[in-house]
């Protein structure tokens, strides 16, 4: 048995990928205390595949009720693997919380989305260019016209390979590898994602992991270095690094037909 969850912004289009794969395939429940519904379905072309359909979310901090569900729901490492969907034609925004899924490390397959809306706007994303740059499977889907579903599938159930993080910026680089070196007792595979919510000083990633007093001062030292270093605070240099990262990936993917008109007219 497989478990694929489908993680993505609002309204872009994730429950019309999930009626797409499933069908009347559905089991429909709550999560766990709150009244938030939680849908899940087997593939139509084959049973043995589980989607776990998770609460639209633009960000996995744990503000809000489907922000924490999600980003519970990913690190518990239920899924094998998680689809994210993506509104091709809001590629920006939404890869913002592709990067953030990344930092988790849990294998993952993005499903570019409506595009068949980014071709009758005049515009292309080279697919290839950006599976490469986040060296994940990057499949271009319509939900609504049930186009290339069947290779979102194959790369669903296809082995999980795994990537590198995304990486940012040197200094950004080594204030986490310095907090993640104080995290011995989380596996390997998750310190990347929790040395970057101890810089951001998340609370309630440092009340789960019990840290020791020197554990939490070397930390908080790392911090202060990075906050004078960068005139900032720890949570705007984790977005702006984010967002450098989505900025280059935006000019080497995106071909914008339009303004490509424009700029040779
Ligand atoms: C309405 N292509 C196109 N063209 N539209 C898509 C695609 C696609 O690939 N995928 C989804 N949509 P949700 P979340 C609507 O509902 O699945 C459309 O929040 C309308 N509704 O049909 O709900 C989809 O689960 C009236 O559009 O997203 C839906 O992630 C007029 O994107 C919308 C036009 O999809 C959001 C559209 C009353």
């Amino acid at each position: 048995m497989t478990i694929a969850a489908l993680v993505g912004n609002p309204n872009s289009g994730k429950t019309t990928l999930f009626n797409a794969l499933t069908g009347a395939r559905q089991m429909i429940g709550n999560w766990p205390g709150v009244t938030v519904a939680r849908k899940a379905g087997t593939l139509r072309q084959n049973p043995a595949v589980t989607v776990q359909d998770l609460p639209g979310t633009y960000s996995l901090s744990p503000y809000s009720t489907e922000e924490r569900i999600t980003r519970d729901y990913l690190l518990s490492g239920e899924a094998d693997v998680v689809v994210n969907v993506v509104d091709a034609t809001n590629l920006e925004r939404n890869l913002y919380l592709t990067l953030q899924v990344m930092e988790t490390g849990r294998p993952l397959v993005v499903a570019l989305n409506m595009m068949d809306v980014l071709a009758k706007q005049g515009r292309e994303i080279n697919l290839t260019k950006l599976a490469y740059a986040l060296r994940v499977p990057v499949i271009g889907i319509s939900a609504t016209q049930h186009l290339h579903l069947a290779d979102l599938t194959a790369a669903m159930t296809a082995d999980a390979a795994a990537y590198p993080y995304p990486e940012y910026d040197p200094r950004v680089e080594s204030a986490l590898a310095m907090i993640a070196a104080q995290l011995t007792d989380v596996p390997v595979s998750q310190r990347r994602w929790y040395a970057i919510k101890l810089f951001e000083h998340d609370e309630a990633v440092s009340a789960q992991l019990a840290l020791t007093a020197a554990q939490t001062a070397e930390i908080d030292a790392t911090r202060a270095t990075a906050e004078q270093l960068f005139a900032d605070s720890a949570d705007s240099i984790i977005v702006n690094a984010r967002y450098d990262f989505i900025a280059r990936l935006m000019a080497m993917c995106v071909v914008d037909e339009l303004s490509f008109t424009a700029s040779i007219s």
